[in-house]
C-alpha cells in the first residue's frame, strides 16, 4: 500500500513536471501555405504572378523572407498599390506573419512575381514553388495554372503590409496602367 502511494506521488510530481515544461514560453509559428495559382499565358514574356493564402495557426510570428521555382531565374514578393490613376509595384524583401494571422497574396495586392520564366505556362499546368520562412524553414507547394483562380476573391486587408519592409530595388517608379491590372497583370505589367 504504501508503495502504491509513493509510485503515485512520483507520478503525479511527473505528469506536473510535464505540464509545467509544456507552460514554458516556446513560441512557434504553423505555417500553411494553400490555393497557389498564376493565370495561363503568364510568362510569355518571361513574367508571371504567383497568388497563394498563408495561414499562421500558431502561437509565435514568422516571416515569409523569400522564394523560388525551377520554373523562373527569380521570384520576388510584389505589393500592389494605386498611385492617382496608375497602379504601382513596389518589391518587398519579406512578410511578417503574426501568430494567428492569414495573408492572402491575391489579384491587385500581394503577389509573387516570377521573372526569368523559362518557359509559357499552359492551362492545366503545373510547378513546384518554395517559399522560405524564417522559422518554418522551407515549404515547397504546387502552383496551378488556371484561368479561374484557386480561391474566391478577397482584397488584402489595408492593414496587412503596415509592417512589411519595402526593399532597396523597389519597383515604385515602374508605372502600370490600372487597366492592366488584375487580368493580366503578370503578363503584361513587366517588361
Ligand atoms: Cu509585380
Amino acid at each position: 500500500m504504501r508503495l502504491a502511494i509513493f509510485l503515485l506521488v512520483i507520478a503525479a510530481a511527473i505528469l506536473g513536471l510535464a505540464l509545467w515544461l509544456d507552460r514554458q514560453p516556446d513560441e512557434k509559428s504553423v505555417i500553411a501555405v494553400s490555393h497557389a495559382w498564376t493565370r495561363p499565358g503568364s510568362g510569355t514574356n518571361g513574367t508571371a504572378a504567383v497568388y497563394f493564402e498563408i495561414d499562421n495557426s500558431g502561437d509565435g510570428g514568422d516571416q515569409l523572407t523569400g522564394a523560388q521555382t525551377p520554373v523562373a531565374e527569380k521570384a520576388e514578393m510584389h505589393t500592389s498599390q494605386m498611385q492617382g490613376d496608375v497602379m504601382q509595384m513596389r518589391s518587398i524583401a519579406s512578410i511578417d506573419i503574426h501568430a494567428d494571422e492569414h495573408i492572402a497574396f491575391s489579384p491587385g495586392g500581394l503577389h509573387l512575381m516570377l521573372t526569368g520564366v523559362r518557359n509559357a505556362l499552359a492551362e492545366g499546368d503545373h510547378f513546384p514553388l518554395t517559399l522560405e520562412f524564417g522559422k518554418a524553414g522551407a515549404i515547397t507547394v504546387d502552383v496551378a495554372v488556371t484561368e479561374k483562380g484557386l480561391a474566391a476573391p478577397s482584397a488584402v486587408p489595408s492593414g496587412t503590409m503596415g509592417d512589411n519592409k519595402a526593399g532597396d530595388k523597389g519597383m515604385g517608379d515602374m508605372p502600370m496602367r490600372d487597366d492592366s491590372m488584375g487580368k493580366d497583370h503578370g503578363a503584361a505589367a513587366h517588361p
